[in-house]
């Protein structure tokens, strides 16, 4: 549902060091967004991303182009088997939104700087697909309830909605009218909360 916000985890079962990093290319991101948590730009590192498991000298980049959106994690070789990453998705549109795993291949370097690694073989892992629904949300406090279902029913048999900004979104299936099928794609997402 537009709106949701997860939260993606990235776990291992190796203890070793690792770089790879999540992205979103092209017209995607006009979907969904990536974003990592907590910069510190002393150390130019999104410390609130990797968790202890990763290593203490884990490290988590965020960097976006006019391609892509990319968050590179990388991990040191005191990591052990558990929860490495975290990071943060937002559906912001209604559509698909693809969220690319990608493994760099980039070890065997012991100086080699995470903030800027040369260019190798990066290997697609997993990709990750969201379909968003339009927002049941309609008073915007993140929960699906009686003060959105009051919304609906405002609007409940009104025909014009082109002409009524949408009907402040009630018109769900998008075919100009507030009927009984807007209401079962509303059920559907009942007490949903998107946070
Ligand atoms: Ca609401
Ligand atoms: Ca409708
Ligand atoms: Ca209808």
């Amino acid at each position: 549902m537009v709106g949701t916000k997860l939260t993606i985890i990235v776990s291992s079962d190796a203890n070793e060091g690792w770089a790879g990093r999540l992205e979103i290319d092209g017209t995607d991101r006009d979907y969904g967004a990536i974003s990592a948590r907590d910069y510190n730009d002393v150390t130019r590192d999104w410390e609130g991303s990797h968790l202890e498991a990763a290593g203490t000298s884990a490290k988590v980049t965020y960097d976006a182009d006019s391609l892509k959106t990319s968050v590179g994690l990388v991990s040191d070789s005191t990591g052990v088997p558990g929860d490495w990453f975290v990071v943060d998705y937002t559906a912001t549109n209604v559509g698909n939104c693809h969220v690319g795993f990608y493994e760099d291949f980039l070890r065997g370097s012991d100086d080699r700087n995470p903030f800027d690694p040369s260019p190798g073989p990066v290997v697609l892992i997993h990709e990750l697909v969201f379909s968003h629904v339009p927002t049941r949300d309609f008073t915007g406090d993140a929960n699906v309830n009686f003060a959105d279902f009051a919304v609906l029913a405002s609007f409940q048999g009104v025909t014009n909605c082109a002409d009524l900004n949408q009907c402040e979104g009630t018109d769900l299936d998008a075919d100009g009218d507030v009927d009984s099928d807007d209401m079962m794609l509303f059920a559907d997402y009942w007490l949903e909360k998107t946070e």
